[in-house]
């Protein structure tokens, strides 16, 4: 049993496409709360964050857009995931991916103060893996990855506070990679599983070479779950659809491993956009994977133990 303790993050700012803040009542509507309940977790629904007033910083980068608000934002989810890791497992309910500049660094925080590796999976067409300097669009959804492990560009932002070692973070379903992005992972030891890799390997092996290094180190996990890390004619619901993406069962694998391992300790679920959605079902496949990572099972056969 777990406690969840579900915190909306209705950021829109680091896109174009306006929606995305409507994704923390859709996943309400969706019944989030009780299909964690059925499960037999506790459940607390702290609302959503407000974010601080932004200071009106600028930057050199022209293409960039909405910083202030992006950096209020950060401080104020930073803050609430630090606070909640001390009281069970948060579930960030999405905002666009730039929400987790903040969260990954309030987890990341918290993880050094209890003496424990962060690790990080991110499941995503993208790699998110451009700083402030590099972004050509200046959508700032397309960097926290690069913040979380420590790239300098992201002035005027707060350092990040501690940053994830390279060789902890794994991306699983990538796909759409700026030329930019594309080098400097290049000089990553990151572990990029992208569509190849997947269609070569399948999706088992790759994370279970993963699960079982952050089971060794006794690190903390935190999942990043963008939608468009799905196919998108199973979750249409995204600004950002790539043709190519995980399937429905591939997903659900993904979850009920994870569920398994029982190392996940924070997750978000991110760029869902209620406005492009088809009759709420990408939200209601968003919660049902919750539900997966959570424990549920068609069938209750005897798990692997780690
Ligand atoms: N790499 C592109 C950009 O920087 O604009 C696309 C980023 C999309 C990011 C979405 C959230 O995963
Ligand atoms: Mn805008
Ligand atoms: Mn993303
Ligand atoms: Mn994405």
């Amino acid at each position: 049993m777990t406690h969840c303790i579900l915190i909306g993050a209705p950021v829109d700012e680091g896109q174009r496409r306006p929606g995305c803040l409507m994704g923390p009542m859709a996943y309400r509507v969706a019944g989030i709360a009780q299909t964690l309940a059925e499960l037999g977790h506790t459940v607390e629904d702290r609302g959503d964050v407000a974010p601080l007033p932004g200071r009106g910083e600028i930057h050199s980068n022209p293409a960039i857009h909405h910083l202030p608000e992006t950096i209020a934002w950060t401080e104020a989810l930073a803050a609430a995931a630090t606070t909640a890791m001390a009281d069970g497992m948060p579930v960030f309910m999405g905002g666009d991916h730039s929400l987790s500049l903040g969260t990954v660094a309030g987890v990341a925080a918290h993880a050094r103060a209890a003496g424990r590796p962060q690790f990080v999976i991110w499941l995503d067409a993208h790699s998110d893996f451009h700083t402030f300097e590099t972004s050509t669009s200046g959508n700032l959804h397309g960097t926290p990855m690069a913040y979380a492990a420590g790239r300098p560009g992201f002035e005027p932002l707060t350092p990040f506070p501690a940053p994830v070692p390279e060789a902890n973070i794994c991306m699983f379903g990538i796909r759409s990679v700026d030329p930019a992005e594309n080098a400097a992972l290049m000089e990553t030891d990151i572990i990029v599983n992208d569509m190849r890799v997947l269609d070569e390997r399948g999706i088992v092996a790759p994370l279970r070479e993963f699960l079982d290094r952050v089971h060794a180190e006794n690190g903390l996990l935190h999942v990043s779950l963008d939608v468009d890390f799905l196919d998108p004619s199973i979750a249409p619901a995204v600004g950002t659809t790539v043709p190519g993406g995980a399937t429905f069962r591939e997903a659900h694998l993904v979850m009920e491993l994870l569920h398994e391992s029982g190392l996940v300790s924070s997750l978000d679920l991110v760029e869902l956009n209620p406005f492009l959605d088809d009759r709420g079902r990408t939200a209601k496949l968003m919660v049902d994977l919750l539900g997966s990572l959570m424990g549920r099972k068609v069938f209750d056969r005897p798990t692997r133990s780690y």
